[in-house]
């Protein structure tokens, strides 16, 4: 089916920082989690060269302009403004993303910007990281500075990406357990300082917008057994709801609490947060989506000790109140994630429906051992593949009436993977890092750039 896009939809791509910049000492820069998380898989552990984004930002901006995009959602290293986290501005890292701004700006693209994407300052986690509530107040301080220093030329912000993935589900993102009862404190404090910004935001930038970031896998029951829909309901409330129900919503929900107490956990409110949560609220939401989940009720809780080989079941397996269930109608991709174009068009009713909030997609993309070929081509047919079912679904969804914005995939550039290292690629511009040492760091255009530059021209698909 052809689906005509609004006129004024959004085209984008994403990156974040610690995934592109490298420069990980450079100018200032202080150290974060991720320059010092613990890997078990050496290909992961380098960050600190990364994409060299830092250093090739212009030609990578130049090049994303070719290709046609009007907006561009990146994160700003918070290491860069204040190497330790708080105290006096690192001018130059100030410098660097005005610089950034500026040459988007020259062509016309619009950036989105992250305040952060997985990359606390590492001064701050010695300090007890987002499990202290100083830490809130440090990251408001931070993003005041950065609304002050870029609000005249940047309108659309985004707070804290994928808390729901970064504490709840996936223990690998910050390389290390944390035990539940500390986990669900620090989400809290990652809740309330997301609040704060909202309304820091709106108060400094008047015509500012901002909104969060989730990560959402629609779950799906294995069965039509009432216990597994129920199990369905637990692992959606607690991985995809709890979060944006806080944020838009100012509440948490009832099966989300109910966890809490089942498990013992007891969070600290601090006597403002009552009346804050109900009183600053987002714009917009801004959607991470690459997978639909399927889960059963387990039988007993020691059923699950002996593990499920599935990456994204694995993770489920933690919960007492469900377990991962291979979905048999579902491909995968090379990484075992599965692929679920239909999902994204339910996940957009839903959310729409839920939240009544326009959505924009920061996130949504295939990721693929590519290959560069000697005449400088990537020939990824699968990611064009993958991209034209699930853009596909945007275009029924906002037919459908959903208020859908834009489209921003995972991701302008190759970039060091979360999971896997620079071996799983996402980029429409290939990163040839063989020249890591020189950083030279040739770039190529795959011919997924093509296929989407030819999508953004004719506001369609071909
Ligand atoms: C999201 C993160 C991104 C990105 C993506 C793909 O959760 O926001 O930073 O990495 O997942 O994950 P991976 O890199 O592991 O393939």
């Amino acid at each position: 089916m052809t689906h005509t896009f609004p006129d004024n939809f959004l085209w984008g791509a994403s990156i974040s920082a610690h995934q592109t910049e490298g420069a990980y000492q450079e100018d200032g820069k202080g150290l974060s989690v991720q320059d010092t998380r613990q890997r078990d898989n050496h290909a992961i552990a380098d960050f600190k060269v990364a994409s060299d984004h830092y250093h090739h930002y212009k030609e990578d901006i130049k090049l994303l302009s070719e290709m046609g995009i009007n907006v561009f959602r990146f994160s700003i290293a918070w290491t860069r403004i204040f190497p330790d986290g708080r105290g006096a501005v690192n001018e130059p890292g100030l410098q660097h993303y005005s610089d950034v701004i500026d040459e988007l700006l020259k062509y016309q693209i619009q950036p989105f910007i992250t305040l952060n994407h997985f990359d606390l300052p590492q001064a701050l986690e010695d300090e007890g990281g987002w499990g202290v509530r100083s830490t809130v107040d440090a990251f408001v301080h931070y993003a005041e500075t950065v609304f002050q220093a870029y609000g005249d030329r940047v309108k659309n912000w985004l707070t804290i990406n994928e808390p729901n993935i970064m504490l709840l589900v996936d223990k690998k993102i910050l390389g290390k357990e944390i035990p539940i009862q500390e986990k669900y404190q620090q989400f809290h404090h990652l809740m309330i300082a997301e609040k704060y910004v909202f309304k820091r935001c709106h108060e400094l930038i008047t015509d500012g917008k901002i909104g969060p970031v989730p990560n959402i896998s629609l779950v799906y029951p294995a069965t039509s057994k009432p216990i597994d829909n129920q199990a369905a309901l637990y692992f959606n409330s607690v991985r995809n709801w709890a979060y944006l129900d806080f944020s838009c919503f100012g509440r948490y929900n009832t099966v989300f609490k109910d966890y809490l107490k089942q498990n013992d956990v007891q969070i600290t409110f601090a006597p403002e947060d009552e009346a804050l949560m109900k009183t600053a609220f987002p714009d917009y939401i801004a959607m991470n989506f690459y997978t639909t989940v399927t889960v059963e009720k387990p039988l007993a809780k020691k059923e699950m000790a002996n593990g499920i080989s599935d990456q994204q079941s694995e993770d489920i397996m933690e919960w007492g109140f469900y377990k991962g269930f291979t979905n048999p109608y579902l491909e995968k991709n090379e990484f075992n994630w599965t692929i679920d174009p239909l999902g994204l068009k339910t996940t957009l009713q839903t959310l729409y429906d839920r939240y009544n909030l326009p959505i924009i997609i920061t996130e949504n993309g295939l990721g693929a051992k590519d290959e560069l070929t000697d005449d400088g081509a990537v020939h990824d047919q699968y990611r064009i593949d993958y991209l034209k079912q699930h853009i596909e679904q945007c275009g029924a969804a906002i037919e459908a009436g959903v208020n859908l914005i834009g489209y921003s995939p995972w991701s302008a550039i190759d970039l060091v993977s979360v999971h896997e290292g620079i071996s799983k690629r996402y980029g429409f511009i290939y990163v040839d890092r063989t020249e890591e040492d020189t950083k030279e760091m040739k770039r190529y255009k795959k011919d997924s750039f093509y296929w989407y530059q030819d999508v953004i021209q004719t506001n369609q698909l071909p």
